[in-house]
């Protein structure tokens, strides 16, 4: 009942059940797996898809035959398994040249050389069916304000996905811009932190039509905000072009959690949310096993991620077919007939009109509205008793 199938469109990057445990105070714990294996276990768990950063398929120093060896096995594993590649990005934080970040760099060789990276990974995306390109500015932030003017970074990241928008425009791509904020990490401060910012940049751009957001749970939550309304200010505004989905402990750095491992009630609510909604892209895992795990546990993880998400779409399902909830919710939305008239467009006869009505102000903080009786409900049916 829960097992995941293609029209889940379940994906995860390459880097994700690829990672073999490295951490900032400790070694590697698992083997490295070709890209060809990763599409292989990605199949076996019942994926719908993979992504990539440009090395994690390519290697950065693969010679031209390499490359073209790597690619090659590469696609034989998804003619084989029959999975498709819905995004691709640039690793733009991994390599010394991009300590100082990449598009916002101070060395202007490294912002061209940024460039350069970009259009041939976009090459390379596109070229293995990628539609959407999604930028997070790993390195795009910095330690020091004494290092650069924020504002002066702000223009640099927008000159560049000026540059990239045009690109892929000339070269007739099919593809939409997802760019992906983070508060903070690996940098001290990343440029561009949270979906609301994303959202202000996006307006300031040349093709803002070719741009959305690739909101991501850890990192909002990182920031201490709602993820939820984060992804429904980005898809009210027509800009939720993908979603990376995992968990997290508030308060900590990016743990890329195991989806619904720790805020179940978050990850229920989102959910129910992007079901609701009728969210049709990619659900992208961008978690990666703990630490602990063998090869074994990592498949357990990718499994837990798609059941749990599919334990939760049937949880929404009940929500929205419990009788005693959407009793509560009709009652709650209801619109008294004394006050319908008031509500809606601007015209001057409503807005007299309003002006002149008689409100019973002590009526109206009076009243109760039965949130935790609401609440309990949802609560109960995330537990299962309902
Ligand atoms: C980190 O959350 C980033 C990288 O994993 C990748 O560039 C992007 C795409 O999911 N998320
Ligand atoms: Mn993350
Ligand atoms: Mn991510």
């Amino acid at each position: 009942m829960y097992d995941p199938s293609p029209a889940d469109k379940f994906t995860f990057g390459l880097w994700t059940v690829g990672n073999v445990g490295r951490d900032p105070f400790g070694e590697p714990v698992r083997a490295a797996l070709s890209p060809a294996e990763i599409v292989r276990l990605l199949a076996e768990v019942g994926a719908w898809g993979v992504n990539f950063h440009d090395n994690d398929l390519v290697p950065i120093d693969a010679s031209a035959d390499e490359r073209e060896r790597i690619i090659r096995d590469f696609r034989a594993a998804l003619d084989a398994t029959g999975l498709v590649v819905p995004m691709a990005t640039t690793n733009l934080f991994t390599d010394p040249a991009f300590k100082d970040g990449a598009f916002t760099s101070n060395d202007a060789r490294v912002r061209a050389y940024a460039l350069q990276k970009t259009m041939r990974a976009i090459d390379l995306g596109v070229e293995l069916g990628a539609k959407t390109y999604v930028f997070w500015g790993g390195r795009e932030g910095v330690e020091t304000d004494a290092a650069k003017s924020p504002s002066e970074s702000i223009k640099r990241f927008r000159e560049a996905i000026n540059f990239l928008c045009d690109y892929a425009r000339d070269q007739r791509y099919d593809l939409r811009f997802a760019l992906e904020p983070k508060p903070n990490e690996p940098r001290g401060d990343l440029y561009f932190a949270t979906v609301g910012a994303m959202l202000g940049f996006i307006g300031t751009l040349e093709h803002p039509e070719m741009v959305g957001v690739n909101p991501e749970m850890a990192h909002e939550q990182m920031a201490g905000l709602n993820f939820l309304h984060a992804v429904a200010q980005a898809w009210e505004a027509g800009k939720l072009f993908h979603i990376d989905l995992n968990d997290q402990v508030i308060g900590r750095f990016d743990q890329d959690l195991r989806f619904g491992s720790h805020n179940i009630k978050s990850a229920f609510f989102l959910v129910k949310y992007l079901e609701d909604v009728g969210y049709d892209g990619s659900r992208h895992f961008d978690a990666h096993a703990y630490r602990t795990e063998d090869a074994a546990g990592v498949k357990d993880f990718a499994r837990g991620c798609m059941r749990t998400y599919l334990i939760l779409k049937e949880k929404a399902q009940r929500f929205n077919a419990d009788p005693e909830i959407q009793a509560l919710l009709a009652e709650l939305n209801a619109v008294d007939d004394s006050v319908a008239p008031h509500l809606g467009p601007y015209s001057a006869e409503r807005a007299a009109a309003l002006k002149a009505a008689h409100f019973d102000r002590q009526a109206l903080g009076a009243r109760g509205y039965g949130y935790e009786r609401l609440d309990q409900l949802a609560v109960e049916i995330v537990l299962g008793v309902r």
